[in-house]
């Protein structure tokens, strides 16, 4: 790893949200690519953060300030990382089921998917599984793709399934998950039909998906 990248995983662990800001714009000054940055910077040094945040090293407000810092880099990298060559993939309805705020892991997974050139309707966070089905509708989406952190939230992914089911647009749209406690095993017991482990395959699952439909 390069000296840059290694400030910048440092700014993001201590939450130095102008360092992190300045860090990202001499990275990509170095040629480095976006997708570099996030991946052996920004990922790794929020990684740090969540193992602190595990052994009570780090609390609420440390995570939030570590946060804060992440979405400066993420801003600079955002318009890079969507930046699209091709045309639109399909349509995506994304956002972290209801109960769950976390919304880095799913701002990630959309900006690759923006960058591999879908178009993509973001709900936020704390969705309700009506307001999955709704967005579906309306955005006339191949794909629904739902983050969830907290094991308690998980269950909203199969209410969302059932959801669909029950407005009859199951047929409709593809149903993929992710999020740090969620499996491909957890996918297949809610009948989702792909799962990917982070951002990146979350892209190639994505398009697969489209393909299949
Ligand atoms: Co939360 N939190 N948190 N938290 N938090 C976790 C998730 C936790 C594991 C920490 C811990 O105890 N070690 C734990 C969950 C335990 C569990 O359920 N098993 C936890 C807890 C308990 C809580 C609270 C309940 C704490 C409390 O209040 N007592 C509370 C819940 C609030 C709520 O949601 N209702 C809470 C609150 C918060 C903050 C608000 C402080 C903050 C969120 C800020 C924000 O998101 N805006 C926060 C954070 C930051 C974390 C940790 C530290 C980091 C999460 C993160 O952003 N990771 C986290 C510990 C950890 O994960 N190590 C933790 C970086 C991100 C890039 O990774 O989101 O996994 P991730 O996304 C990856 C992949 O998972 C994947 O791609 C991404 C990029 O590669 N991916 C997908 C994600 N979504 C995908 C969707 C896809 C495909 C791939 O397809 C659709």
């Amino acid at each position: 790893m390069t000296d840059t990248l290694n400030a910048l995983k440092e700014a993001i662990i201590v939450g130095n949200a102008p360092a992190a800001k300045e860090l990202t714009e001499k990275a990509l000054g170095e040629n480095l690519s976006a997708k570099q940055i996030l991946d052996e910077a920004l990922i790794p040094g929020m990684a740090v953060v969540g193992e602190k945040f595990k052994n009570n090293e780090y609390y609420v407000p440390e995570v939030l300030i570590a946060a804060r810092a992440m979405y400066s880099a993420l801003d600079i990298l955002r318009p890079i990382l969507s930046k699209s060559e091709v045309e639109t993939e399909g349509t995506v309805v994304i956002g972290t089921v209801k109960g769950d705020l976390h919304d880095i892991g799913k701002n990630l997974v959309r900006m690759m998917l923006e960058g591999g050139g879908f178009r993509v309707i973001d709900l936020g966070v704390d969705v309700a599984p009506e307001k999955f089905v709704e967005a579906v509708r309306e955005h006339n989406a191949q794909i629904v793709a739902m983050s969830a952190l907290l094991t308690t939230t998980m269950p909203s992914m199969k209410v969302t399934i059932d959801t669909l089911k029950n407005a009859g647009m199951r047929e409709k749209v593809k149903v993929m998950v992710g999020g740090a406690p969620v499996t491909q095993a957890w996918a297949d017991e809610i009948g989702a039909d792909g799962y990917a482990p982070d951002a990146a395959s979350a892209v190639d699952k994505a398009k697969e998906l489209v393909r299949v439909n």
